[in-house]
């Protein structure tokens, strides 16, 4: 073969090999300062995506779906999976893993962290100050400075220590987050609901299985991640792009790098 013939054949190649390879970016938008440097997407097998200036320090790589959420320290991250067993990379400190089957939710303190399991059961570690445990079918954990809520997937939350309730939703919930004197709580089809201070920058209540709203301090907007890790912004994006779009649903968790 004549070398134009073989570069021609390299070419047509790398094509085929591009267009199905499947990994598709999902971009987010243009480049703007939104006040925060980057962004880090963890899926249900353990695989971590980052982008902007996130740095990625490993993987879990697990065969089944049991990854379960992402928390960022300063130079560092900690990854928790269903069974409880919390995973360190860069500076994070593992101070212990929850016995349980069914942990939902990874939240830092100082110097320690809770974990919370779906029946309500809150395990601590470290400096985390214990304030009791929730009943019934749990979603997420937001810590306050002297307490936390429990969201259940009913939508009603429990108050602990100082956190202070400013109501209840009434959908399939599955993520909340607090502002300075109120929260958002998220519902399964992108529905959010606003609560106190909570500043409304808009939703889609027909997305399917969302898993994670994010805000950003600065903007006072929001991300909301879908499973297949379409990331939805509100006065959110900074022009970071999103991780490979995955067919089959699997993101679990994003944490925006301050
Ligand atoms: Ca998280
Ligand atoms: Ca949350």
């Amino acid at each position: 073969m004549k070398n134009s013939t073989i570069l021609l054949a390299i070419v047509l190649i790398s094509l085929v090999i591009l267009t199905f390879s499947g990994n598709r970016n999902v971009f987010l938008g243009e480049t703007v300062d939104r006040g925060y440097k980057g962004l880090y997407f963890l899926d249900e097998f353990g695989k971590i995506y980052v982008s902007g200036s996130a740095k990625h320090l490993g993987n879990l790589r697990f065969r089944e779906r049991i990854a379960r959420d992402l928390e960022l320290t300063k130079n560092g991250y900690l990854a928790l999976d269903k069974y409880g067993s919390v995973y360190s990379f860069g500076d994070a400190i593992r101070r212990g893993d929850a016995n349980t089957k069914d942990a939902i939710d990874l939240e830092l303190t100082s110097n320690g962290y809770y974990i919370l399991d779906r029946s309500g059961k809150v395990y601590v570690f470290g400096d985390a100050e214990d304030f009791g445990s929730g009943y019934g079918i749990y979603v997420d954990m937001e810590l306050t400075s002297d307490g936390y809520y429990l969201l259940k997937n009913n939508g009603e939350i429990d108050v602990f220590g100082d956190a202070v309730s400013y109501g209840n939703a009434d959908g399939d919930s599955i993520d909340m987050e607090l502002t300075d004197n109120g929260y958002y709580i998220l519902e399964k089809n992108g529905k959010l609901n606003f609560f106190g201070d909570a500043i409304d920058q808009g939703y889609d209540d027909s997305l399917e299985n969302v898993q994670d709203i994010e805000l950003i301090n600065k903007s006072k907007g929001y991300y909301i991640l879908d499973s297949k890790g379409l990331a939805y912004s509100y006065l959110a994006s900074a022009g970071f792009p999103g991780p490979e779009f995955s067919e089959d649903g699997s993101y679990i968790d994003m944490e925006v790098l301050e």
